[in-house]
């Protein structure tokens, strides 16, 4: 290891995952001494960590007040609640508690682009990403959507754009981005936060400095208290107004518009559906406020047609549409989606269930009434749903994803769609999201 400099500061790293094994390689650039901490006994990372780091301490096992104690600053993983008691008692004591997008927001070389939100931020982020690389950045794209923002440091770039969760946000200070989003708020995390009111508290941080703050007007919590110089960008599907980035209709059909000004048709944005048109203005409004050419922008919209797992069509088979969107992980996505493909030629076989985060499910039942055929449903809150969704749909609660897609495809009649659509994360039967779309495709080519 790189000789350590002399630190008045001593610091602990907590979770020893992507976010705690960024931090790690970032201190070690900087020729940092910190010590590492998992409260598990055997974390999977722990051999890697050991080699590439054979002189940092590594505290394994459940945390240990006294040691947390011995630090002035803890650098805590986004899925490890602050208010661990352990954690709480450090904080009391006085240690500083951060995570790692305050100390990249401290780093940072360039211009940080923020977007967080319940839904949508992948997809934006992914493509305001892609806008700016078409548009001659040599832009860093990462966060909560894979790559750690350390990662992303000392690699010569020269924008950032940055997929942020709640969790993120709670132990950031001030962002201080160039330009920040907060698409859209509905109930998540519930079995991390007090209230809905603290999970939209952790969200709003990410307006803390912005210089510009991007605002979804069809979504009253998304906005910022304004603060002086900070600059409002708005968009929003509920009509065009002067400046504002929303959709019109011409002679040739609907488009995309800055206050009157046509930017590109919607039947050429790759991405389809309504959720993703608000999600493409989000894009317009955060690149035109960056400066991005419309021409690069344009390419983009043409090019991107969406993450897998979002809403991604897999197969037809006897006249029936099988769509993963595995990525639906809350109730607010689940209702978008089903309201999407339910369509007048035909009804939605839902496939949903895993650990639903605490989180209110009644408002799954208006979109199935609407919509809905048949409901399958699985994983630890299976029962929680068939509550909400029986008096509205048959429901049958399953075993496994193989049982649900041949149950799935006895059920459905031709012009339906077969959905999975979780609204629940996936943790309790699956390693993540992309196993449990992964393994709906698998039975779905299998039919
Ligand atoms: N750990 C403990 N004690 C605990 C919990 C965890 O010691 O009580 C340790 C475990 O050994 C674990 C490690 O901490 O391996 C992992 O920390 P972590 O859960 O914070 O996960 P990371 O691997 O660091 O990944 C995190 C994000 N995960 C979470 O917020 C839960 C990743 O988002 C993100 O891509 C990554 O940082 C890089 O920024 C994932 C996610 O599910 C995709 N995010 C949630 C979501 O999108 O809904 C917020
Ligand atoms: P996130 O990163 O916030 O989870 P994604 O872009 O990965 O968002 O999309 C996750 C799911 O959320 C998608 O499958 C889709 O069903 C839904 N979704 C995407 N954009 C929106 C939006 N703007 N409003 C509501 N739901 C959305």
């Amino acid at each position: 290891m790189a000789q350590m400099i002399a630190s008045d500061k001593k610091r602990m790293v907590l979770g020893l995952g992507v976010t705690g094994m960024a931090c790690a390689r970032f201190l070690k650039r900087r020729a940092l001494p910190f010590e590492m901490v998992d409260s598990r006994t055997a974390p999977a990372a722990a051999e890697a960590f050991r080699e590439e780091f054979p002189e940092v301490p590594l505290h394994l096992g459940e945390f240990d007040t006294h040691i947390l104690c011995r630090a002035s600053e803890l650098w805590v993983s986004p899925g490890i609640p602050v208010d661990t008691p352990a954690i709480a008692a450090a904080a009391k004591a006085g240690v500083r508690i951060r995570g790692d997008i305050d100390v990249f927001a401290e780093e940072a070389d360039a211009p940080v682009i923020a977007i967080t939100g319940s839904n949508g931020k992948s997809t934006v982020t992914t493509l305001v990403g892609m806008m700016a690389a078409q548009s001659g950045y040599n832009v860093g794209v990462g966060g909560n959507l894979g790559t750690a923002a350390l990662d992303l440091l000392d690699c010569g770039h020269d924008l950032y754009v940055l997929e942020l969760s709640s969790f993120q946000l709670e132990t950031t200070e001030r962002l201080n981005a160039a330009c920040a989003v907060l698409l859209n708020i509905s109930e998540d995390h519930m079995d991390r936060y007090a209230s809905k009111l603290e999970y939209l508290r952790a969200k709003q941080r990410i307006f803390r400095g912005a210089a510009i703050a991007v605002v979804n007007t069809e979504d009253a919590l998304s906005q910022p208290l304004p603060t002086e110089g900070m600059k409002l960008v708005s968009y929003g599907l509920d009509g065009p107004d002067l400046k504002k980035f929303s959709v019109m209709q011409n002679h040739d059909g609907d488009v995309l518009v800055e206050g009157f000004e046509e930017l590109i048709a919607v039947k050429d944005v790759a991405l389809k559906g309504r959720h993703n048109i608000s999600n493409a203005l989000a894009a317009l409004a955060i690149g035109r406020s960056m400066g991005f050419p419309v021409a690069a922008m344009r390419e983009a919209l043409k090019s991107f047609k969406g993450l897998p797992h979002r809403c991604q069509w897999v197969r037809q088979l006897d006249d029936v549409d099988y769509i993963n969107d595995s990525k639906g992980t809350n109730v607010g996505a689940s209702c978008v989606a089903i309201e999407s493909f339910g369509n007048s030629s035909g009804k939605v076989v839902l496939i949903a269930g895993g650990d639903a985060k605490a989180a209110d499910l009644t408002p799954l039942a208006a979109p199935m009434a609407r919509c809905g055929r048949h409901a399958l449903l699985l994983g630890k809150d299976a029962a929680l749903l068939q509550d909400v969704l029986s008096p509205i749909v048959p429901c049958t609660i399953v075993e496994s994803m193989e049982q649900a897609v041949k149950q799935a495809h006895d059920i459905a009649v031709a012009g339906d769609v077969v959905l999975l659509s979780p609204a629940c994360a996936s943790l309790d039967m699956f390693a993540n999201y992309e196993q449990r779309g992964d393994q709906f495709i698998a039975e779905v080519q299998a039919l």
